[in-house]
């Protein structure tokens, strides 16, 4: 492999939490009578929780404070994070464990760039917790993709430049994002035809032939 770091998104490409997303937001704006359907959970990728409340509430007849957004931000989190308890090692994507095992086998450094305040939970769930040379996830930083901090802090944690690492992501915004902070971008689902993108893949396995 030409990188010697490779970044990876985590919901909808090493696990389809997505869908969890989706659910649990579809559940909250159906009680507020806000229309949501897929075209707007997609521009909710790889975007941060109040960042994607935001984007919901631009259906709403409804103005609410700044308290109540918080309010409705942790009722979508408690329906969220009860369906991921179901989760298990299971739900880790088709192909992840021998694509990051063929490439840690080529001594390439792994690390996870997620916005999701969620990660390590997830991670625990799927059982990568302690597997990745990195972790930074919406914990860690102040600023959402299509910002790009997330992965040039995942780089800095791996010590390497930009330049030395591939950014792996399902989100447009996620693209922009690694495209903004210097590195070379593999997309795939939802982002799959971003022309920002380097390389396009069909499933995680398809990593291993770049
Ligand atoms: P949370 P990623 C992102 O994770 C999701 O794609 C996005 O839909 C979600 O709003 C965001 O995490 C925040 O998640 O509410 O769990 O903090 O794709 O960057 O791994
Ligand atoms: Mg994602």
């Amino acid at each position: 492999m030409r990188y010697r770091g490779v970044i990876f998104d985590l919901d909808g490409v090493l696990c389809s939490t997505d869908r969890y997303h989706y659910l649990a937001w579809k559940q909250l704006a159906d009680r507020l009578s806000i229309p949501f359907d897929e075209t707007v959970n997609n521009r909710l990728r790889g975007v941060s929780r109040m960042a994607s409340l935001e984007i919901i509430l631009e259906k709403s007849p409804v103005a609410y404070s700044a308290q109540e957004k918080e309010a409705l931000a942790a009722e979508k989190n408690e329906t969220y994070r009860k369906l991921l308890g179901g989760m298990s090692r299971s739900d880790l994507a088709g192909g992840a464990l021998e694509t990051l095992r063929t490439l840690r086998g080529r001594s390439v450094l792994l690390a996870v760039g997620s916005s999701s305040r969620n990660a390590p939970f997830i991670l625990e769930k799927i059982g990568l917790d302690g597997f990745f040379d990195a972790v930074v996830d919406g914990n860690a930083i102040t600023r959402s993709k299509p910002d790009p901090q997330v992965f040039v802090l995942a780089a800095q944690r791996l010590s390497l430049p930009p330049a030395a690492c591939l950014v792996v992501e399902d989100a447009h915004a996620g693209v922009e994002a690694a495209v903004n902070g210097g590195f070379d971008c593999a997309a795939m689902g939802d982002a799959k035809d971003d022309p920002r993108a380097r390389y396009r893949l069909e499933r995680l396995e398809d990593l291993t032939a770049i």
